[in-house]
């Protein structure tokens, strides 16, 4: 039987967390498989930020041919009739019990998945695929794990990533229209240019002081509401979208939110990226440029587990880029700290090879497949 519709709930986590890879995931699914997508969201003000088309008020919208549903709480009845072909929790986020309670009565059940967050270790291959039975109903969850491996279902990717990559990178006044249209100003275009986007404690003052101090022109873009407490102190003024000031070698400018696609293009545009989380982290990966990550921090550390497993797959041979990864996010052994300074001049000399790397990762990452199809076509299977 044809897959035909596809509901994915979605749970906003601290601000807007999952609902970019969410979003993305529902358009990508809608455009590119045709399937009638509807996407569940529990928190609308804070979609809004990544897709201004968002009404928050709204129960139901098309948005980018993607049905979004206000997901209001747990309560709620359902029949068969309101169930999708295939189901979708995102990190296990719990879909409303009398929901689950429809797909047991569907004729033809569902195929339901966890789709899980993504992780360099090496235990998500032997997890990738993996059944749990409900425990009283006829049904079975099937996880799903994005990842870095053919034994995974791979990273998040639109069709037509690669081609728009290329034709921008490779279009200097197409380049230079869209920064200037951010509000980067003209001299600001021979800088080295850095994308910023963080949690807010990553240690920025500490890495400004050695740029501010370093021997070449730098400019770091960082969209409004991100590390607002250094960009502040370093400008002097409300970090307001707009705001720059420039002191010793680097100049910060605030840029607007920008909406996600914009947000790639800023990606292709810069040298170097800092990127969080797991959805900028990815698009950073597909942009092919030196990037550090700045992972999501978890209870007892276990993020730093996270950071070391992907270094370990990553920056084998970039040295300079594992230790200033492991300083910004607190992961740094007692007798490695260093100063910034030093970790910043390190890091620099070894750009080089990191955009070769980067390069070579994106190739290694587009042999694995993308993970919409990966999910649509194992869905498939299992009807
Ligand atoms: O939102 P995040 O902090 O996401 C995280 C992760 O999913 C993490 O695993 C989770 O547990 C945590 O949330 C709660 O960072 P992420 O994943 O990079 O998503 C941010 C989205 O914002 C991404 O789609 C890119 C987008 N973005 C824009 O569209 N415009 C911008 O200007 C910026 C800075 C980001």
């Amino acid at each position: 039987m044809t897959l035909r519709s596809l509901d994915l709930f979605c749970r906003v986590v601290d601000n807007y967390g999952d609902i970019g890879i969410c979003w993305r995931l529902a358009r990508q699914l809608r455009r590119e498989h045709g399937l009638d997508v509807r996407l569940w969201v529990d928190d609308l003000v804070s979609f809004r930020r990544l897709c201004p088309q968002v009404a928050p008020d709204a129960d139901t919208q098309l948005i980018d041919g993607v049905t979004v549903r206000h997901w209001r709480g747990q309560d709620g009845v359902y029949t068969a009739a309101d169930v999708a072909d295939i189901v979708i929790e995102f990190f296990a986020c719990d879909i409303p019990p009398g929901y689950i309670a429809a797909m047991a009565e569907c004729a033809t059940r569902p195929v339901w998945f966890n789709l899980e967050g993504l992780t360099a270790e090496e235990w998500v291959e032997g997890c990738h695929r993996l059944t749990s039975p409900h425990p009283r109903l006829p049904l079975t969850k099937h996880f799903f794990f994005p990842g870095f491996t053919d034994k995974t279902g791979g990273l998040p990717r639109e069709a037509a990533l690669e081609a728009e990559r290329l034709a921008f990178q490779s279009d200097p006044a197409a380049m230079t229209a869209f920064l200037a249209g951010l509000g980067v100003a003209e001299a600001e275009l021979a800088a080295t240019r850095v994308s910023l986007f963080c949690y807010p404690h990553a240690p920025v003052a500490a890495l400004f002081d050695s740029w501010r101090q370093g021997g070449e022109a730098l400019v770091c873009l960082v969209p409004e509401g991100v590390a607002a407490d250094a960009v502040q102190a370093f400008l002097g003024v409300p970090p307001t979208a707009g705001a720059a000031a420039t002191r010793g070698a680097l100049t910060v400018r605030v840029l607007p939110f920008v909406p996600q696609p914009d947000y790639d293009k800023l990606l292709w545009a810069c040298d170097l990226n800092f990127v969080r989380g797991e959805d900028s982290f990815v698009r950073a990966q597909w942009a092919g440029k030196p990037f550090v990550w700045h992972i999501y921090p978890q209870d007892e550390n276990l993020h730093h587990k996270k950071l070391r497993a992907f270094l370990q797959r990553y920056a084998g041979a970039l040295p300079a880029l594992e230790q200033v990864s492991l300083a910004w996010n607190d992961a740094a052994p007692a007798d490695g700290q260093g100063d910034w300074p030093a970790r910043w001049r390190a890091f620099r000399a070894e750009m080089s090879q990191m955009a070769a790397r980067a390069e070579q990762w994106r190739q290694q990452m587009l042999a694995n497949g993308d993970l919409a199809s990966n999910l649509v076509r194992f869905a498939a299977s299992l009807r």
